[in-house]
């Protein structure tokens, strides 16, 4: 996991914190060689004839270690050079980071000291990543106090995982002893009624479904009524494509309007490259409240992440992190960082 992002900032950190160790070994050498120098001086006064010799005789210490210290050589240099950036920076998109998140990452580093590299890419890649709380369970919580039920839409494009963290955030929210049904709103896809079905009754989950075919927002609307019947919330699934895009959208707003969620989720696939952020804008146009990262746990390139971030303020609530049911994880940008950077 983050293989590709990890090796990109350890490479740079690698080549400025090089010199921590050779310092030692700098330091040994502009003692030591002084030293000999005078040895050397001090045996071979007979040959007098010996021009360079005599002309060290006349240095003092200070001068004979100001010669013998090593020349500046390229690493030993502080600042990290335009050079270094570039390459950091197409290390990074190759990482899957878009290039404007690239870029302004390279520009923290700009002119700065290379031995704090680690400690202002931590602080750059913490910036990035941080988020205001939304602890989803508590909102459902509060929203069944308050009316009696709650709503939960999910949307993301075919394949994004939306079905498979329905079902997980299910388990989740049923361990936290809050009553769940879910609405097989995808009623487009073949196999999608079946596959959520699959979910409900492995979980001992409530489902709402109707023919393939229907009208989503009538099923979300049962799936509504049936919440307030068992005092509990609805995970409403939707298709992932229609015919084309236009339709999706179209689609996702008659179940807005109709049944007015309390909060929408959209799910995506971090193995996507630079399409999500086409695809954060595109969802825009319905307006999700948060989102869902999944596939992180075979995310090799992990760059999509700081590209998420930088493009949209909506949080990150969870990392979909297997195939199992318990793999949800908490998004925790300390954690993420330390995963990068450790
Ligand atoms: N490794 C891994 N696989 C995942 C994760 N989430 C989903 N998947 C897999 O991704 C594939 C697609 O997941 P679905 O939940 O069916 O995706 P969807 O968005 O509902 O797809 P459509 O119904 O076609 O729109 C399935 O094979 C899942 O098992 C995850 O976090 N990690
Ligand atoms: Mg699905």
């Amino acid at each position: 996991m983050f293989g590709f992002i990890k090796k990109s900032l350890k490479e740079i950190v690698k080549k400025f914190e090089k010199p921590k160790e050779d310092k030692k070994e700098v330091e040994k050498k502009t003692i030591t060689k002084p030293k000999k120098t005078e040895d050397k001086v001090k045996k071979e006064p007979a040959k007098k004839e010996s021009k360079p010799i005599e002309d060290k005789e006349v240095k003092s210490k200070d001068e004979i270690k100001e010669i013998e210290k090593p020349k500046k050589r390229g690493f030993f240099s502080k600042q990290i050079s335009e050079k270094d950036l570039e390459k950091f920076k197409l290390e990074l998109v190759k990482a899957n980071v878009s290039f404007d998140v690239a870029e302004e990452i390279a520009e923290k580093l700009r002119d700065k000291d290379g031995r704090n590299i680690k400690k202002l890419l931590r602080t750059e890649l913490l910036s990035l990543l941080k988020q205001e709380e939304f602890k989803i369970e508590n909102f459902i919580k509060e929203k069944i106090k308050e009316q009696g039920n709650c709503l939960v839409l999910f949307f993301g494009y075919n394949g994004s995982g939306k079905t498979t963290t329905i079902a997980r955030l299910g388990y989740l929210l049923k361990e936290q002893k809050i009553p769940v049904v879910f609405a097989a709103a995808d009623t487009f896809r073949a196999a999608a009624i079946e596959q959520l079905s699959a979910h409900a009754d492995n979980l001992k989950i409530d489902i709402v479904k109707h023919k393939y075919g229907g009208d989503p927002a009538a099923v979300v609307f049962d799936a509504k009524k049936h919440a307030e019947a068992i005092n509990g919330v609805v995970l409403a699934d939707t298709a992932g494509r229609l015919h084309s895009d236009k339709n999706l959208m179209e689609e996702l707003h008659k179940i807005l309007r109709i049944n007015k969620p309390d909060t929408t989720i959209l799910v995506l696939d971090s193995l996507t490259g630079s399409d999500i952020l086409e695809q954060i804008e595109k969802f825009g146009e319905v307006d999700f409240d948060a989102l869902i990262l999944t596939k992180v746990d075979v995310n090799e390139k992990g760059g999509a992440m700081l590209s998420v971030k930088q493009k949209t303020d909506k949080p990150i609530l969870f990392l979909g992190m297997g195939q199992e049911y318990k793999d949800l994880e908490k998004f925790d940008a300390e954690k993420i960082v330390k995963k990068m950077l450790d």
